[in-house]
């Protein structure tokens, strides 16, 4: 028995616990086959049609991939769609190669053709897996999927569940809205849809019992939707933020996935038996119920598990700040930036000359509109790099280094109380972050806003590591 792989939604942790991790250091590794092909889903529930998706293996989120640390992944995508694809590891520190950046670090996968992916993931922890080529759409059709790296030894729960939140633009019969790269979200937010879901379902319930612990993990597969969770009377702790362990804390206040962002939360479930606790979205003007927890009649246990939540620390290299190359990066543009010119195709060149050719953002003051650009960064292997970020639009990015994490060092010029890796930090408007990182990773990486539309749209530039 392999349980690798394709653990299903329900009854995952049942099958975990029932046949333990014999295989766990299996130096084979773990082979996988994902076919990216159209499909059906019902996103919106039986008074509606199903949705026409693309998804990995035809559903959404695409088929989970689980594995555990320290086991190799062996990947072959088959493109069975009539455009061209690859996959992105998102978060995952593998040879750049890997890397999934159609046009950067390999050549697209044609219809027909496949690619095989290989890499040993260094980190453990909650991950995702997406299309990057013509992203905005292909994601935004679906082609998107769960990839969670199990510690070795992770804590004891009862359920480990994955939620992947996500956005779609539906249209009355449940089709999705064709109108992928529109000017206005281009410009301005992005594309924030209609139906917002969980594991690919609208308004669905998740059933718990009364004293159950839950490890839930959190990822933002949305183009470009940000989400602020709120759970009741629960105070959930915060146990990882993008895949990294953070010392554990807990919290009442919304919990913020910005897009591309994973949260890791323990939730100790207790409510009174029968009762029904919806988990509530704030991060617009309008709130809503992202989903709601059914309590079943028969509590699990009476008090809460006294057990250890904490996840081992991240293993990552520490940036050296006293010798770090320090660069200032600004983000600037869209629709009340107040950008007026800015460098497309090494030329300046006003905003409105730009946006006609679709292009609204800027880095710096320079468009980033091809993969074959200079570097934001060109710096040596080993070099720490510390990054002043600052968001001088009106509108949050979710800012994406593609094959490092970054140590969140400051927001605002607060220093944070304990140190925070991250891989899409969400740079809210008018915000700064200061952030450091061994550029130890050799390479060229992408470094864009993954609001799909902005990254489109030139929010992007390139890290080279040599
Ligand atoms: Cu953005």
């Amino acid at each position: 028995m392999n349980r690798r792989l394709f653990l299903q939604w329900s009854g995952a942790s049942t099958l975990f616990w029932a046949f333990p991790a014999v295989d766990a250091t299996d130096p084979s590794g773990s082979n996988i086959e994902l076919t990216a092909k159209p499909g059906k889903a019902k996103i919106v529930g039986r008074d509606f049609p199903a949705t026409d998706i693309w998804g990995f293996d035809g559903q959404i989120p695409g088929t989970p991939i689980r594995i555990t640390h320290g086991q190799a992944l062996y990947a072959t995508i088959k493109n069975a769609l009539n455009v061209p694809t690859a996959v992105h590891w998102h978060g995952i520190r593998l040879p750049n190669a890997m890397d999934g950046v159609a046009g950067l670090t390999q050549p697209a996968i044609q219809p027909g053709e496949s690619f095989h992916y290989q890499f040993t993931p260094p980190d453990s922890g909650t991950y995702w897996y997406h299309s990057h080529v013509n992203a905005y759409e292909q994601v935004g059709r679906g082609l998107s999927g769960p990839l969670i790296i199990e510690e070795k030894e992770p804590p004891v729960v009862d359920r480990d569940l994955v939620w992947m939140i996500d956005d779609w633009r539906l249209l009355d019969d449940a089709s999705i809205s064709n109108d992928f790269g529109a000017g206005h979200d281009l410009s301005h937010a992005g594309r924030i849809g209609n139906v917002p879901t969980v594991n690919g379902r609208f308004r669905d319930i998740v059933k718990v019992r009364t004293g159950e612990r839950i490890r839930l993990r959190l990822i933002n597969a949305s183009n470009a939707r940000n989400f602020a969770l709120s759970f009741g009377e629960l105070a959930p702790s915060v146990i990882a933020i993008d895949g990294q362990a953070v010392k554990p804390f807990q919290t009442k206040e919304p919990i913020v996935i910005g897009v591309a962002g994973r949260v890791d939360l323990m939730l100790d479930m207790s409510g009174d038996p029968g009762s029904i606790m919806p988990v509530v979205d704030s991060f617009y003007r309008e709130t809503f119920d992202l989903t709601k927890f059914v309590y079943e009649e028969t509590p699990l246990r009476s008090s809460a598990l006294d057990s250890v939540i904490d996840l081992a620390p991240p293993e990552l290299p520490e940036p050296d700040l006293s010798n770090a190359m320090a660069h200032e990066v600004t983000i600037a543009g869209g629709a009340m930036g107040g950008l007026r010119r800015a460098q497309f195709n090494g030329k300046w060149m006003s905003l409105r000359e730009i946006a006609r050719q679709g292009y609204v953002w800027a880095i710096n003051d320079v468009v980033g509109n091809k993969l074959d650009m200079p570097p934001l960064i060109d710096t040596k292997m080993g070099q720490s790099i510390r990054l002043t970020l600052r968001n001088q639009t009106a509108f949050p990015h979710p800012m994406h280094l593609h094959g490092h994490h970054m140590k969140l060092l400051t927001i605002d010029g607060q220093p944070l109380p304990d140190p925070r890796w991250v891989d899409s930090p969400l740079l809210l408007p008018e915000q700064t972050m200061e952030l450091a990182f061994v550029a130890d990773n050799p390479g060229e990486w992408l470094f864009h806003c993954h609001a799909l539309e902005h990254h489109a749209a030139g929010l992007g530039a390139l890290v080279r590591i040599t």
